[in-house]
């Protein structure tokens, strides 16, 4: 086992934003990377917790980020905005044009926003989840790299391409499902690396194309799809719907834009809203209850809802706040200015 510090939920937040700071993020941009890898941090997805941090502050070395770009927000169609990340990290953006996309949804239904020229380093879910507080209904999903090979082949072609899912429930938190159409994150793969332990079969392939355990020879070789070709149709759905339809790079782009520098993805995002009072009116809540027994059907037999576990980790790291690899977070306070 190896050795874990304890962090107090708030020395998280303080840690990850003098990090960031350090490395040259404009304050909002650090509070709002902060943000999001808190709160993965504190739900226990470590994939997307503290962890990214090495790559955010990495990416603005290499000179690719724009550390202090300005989203711009415009109001583009009446059921469509657009959000220019201006080639800076996605977490600001998606701040920034939130109000916007959560007004357009209350008066048509439906309403999507685009964030275009982003560098994406984070999970998906703090974004559906934070506007299903707002009584909608939320789908996100973008590209990243091109490290996934199509089901049947053994080239890289998609990325990990995260879909992500929000329901508002009554009294309680919202259902919420956030997953990569790769086998895993990537992000996780890498965790397997430095922790030195192998990865299971099934998740990647090496570069000759045979199945592999070492998690180095999966980041050389091609990650796989979940469920096989339905993994690798929705991941397709991805590229294209957070890429040509938006106007922004698809993962094999992204990857040739990134020259071989190994920063963050740079893509865009497409984030959809959807309001259920217009769609029913005075019949909403008969509705959401209706939704409610569905959930009880699942839960009741013995089943999780996924989220269910990330709640549970919520609540508990606010208790006895949050462990850490102790490689982790010397590799953190390397990166902090000497007091
Ligand atoms: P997982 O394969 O662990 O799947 C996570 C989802 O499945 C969660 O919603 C989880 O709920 C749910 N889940 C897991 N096990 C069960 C179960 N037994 N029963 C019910 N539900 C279950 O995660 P991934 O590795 O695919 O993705 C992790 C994160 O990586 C995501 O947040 C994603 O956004 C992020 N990511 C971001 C990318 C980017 O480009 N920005 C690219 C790829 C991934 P719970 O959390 O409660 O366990
Ligand atoms: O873990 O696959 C991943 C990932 C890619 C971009 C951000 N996270």
């Amino acid at each position: 086992m190896s050795e874990e510090v304890t962090l107090p939920l708030d020395e998280v937040m303080r840690v990850s934003i003098d990090v960031l700071k350090a490395g040259g993020l404009s304050d909002d941009h650090a509070h709002a990377m902060a943000e999001v890898v808190y709160a993965g941090q504190r739900d226990e997805c470590h994939s997307h917790g503290m962890y990214r941090l090495l790559g955010c502050v990495r990416s603005v070395k290499e000179g690719k980020v724009n550390p202090n770009a300005v989203p711009d927000v415009v109001d583009h169609a009446p059921a469509v905005v657009r959000v220019d990340a201006h080639f800076g990290f996605s977490p600001l953006a998606f701040e920034r044009g939130k109000p916007l996309l959560v007004e357009k949804a209350r008066r048509t239904g439906l309403a999507a926003m685009a964030i275009n020229n982003c560098y994406h380093f984070s999970a998906l879910w703090p974004e559906v989840e934070a506007i299903s507080a707002d009584g909608l209904v939320a789908l996100a999903m973008t590209p990243s790299h091109s490290w996934v090979a199509p089901a049947g082949g053994t080239k890289p072609v998609f990325g990990t391409n995260p879909i992500a899912f929000a329901w508002p429930r009554p009294d309680r938190p919202p259902f919420v499902f956030d997953f990569a159409t790769s086998a895993i994150a990537r992000g996780e793969i890498e965790l397997h690396r430095r922790a030195g332990k192998p990865i299971p079969t099934g998740w990647a392939i090496d570069i000759e194309g045979d199945p592999t355990n070492d998690p180095t020879a999966a980041l050389t070789g091609a990650m796989l799809t979940f469920g096989g070709h339905k993994g690798s149709a929705l991941s397709a759905m991805i590229e294209l719907m957070a890429g040509p339809l938006i106007g922004d790079m698809m993962s094999a782009e992204s990857m040739a834009f990134d020259e071989g520098v190994g920063a963050a993805p740079c893509h865009g995002e497409l984030i959809l809203a959807f309001d259920p009072k217009v769609f029913l009116g005075v019949d909403a809540p008969q509705h959401a209850a209706r939704a409610e027994t569905m959930f009880d059907a699942i839960v009741g037999q013995g089943a999780r809802l996924p989220s269910q576990r990330r709640y549970e980790a919520r609540e508990r790291s606010k208790i006895n706040g949050v462990r850490v690899p102790k490689a982790l977070y010397d590799d953190l306070q390397a990166l902090l200015p000497c007091r």
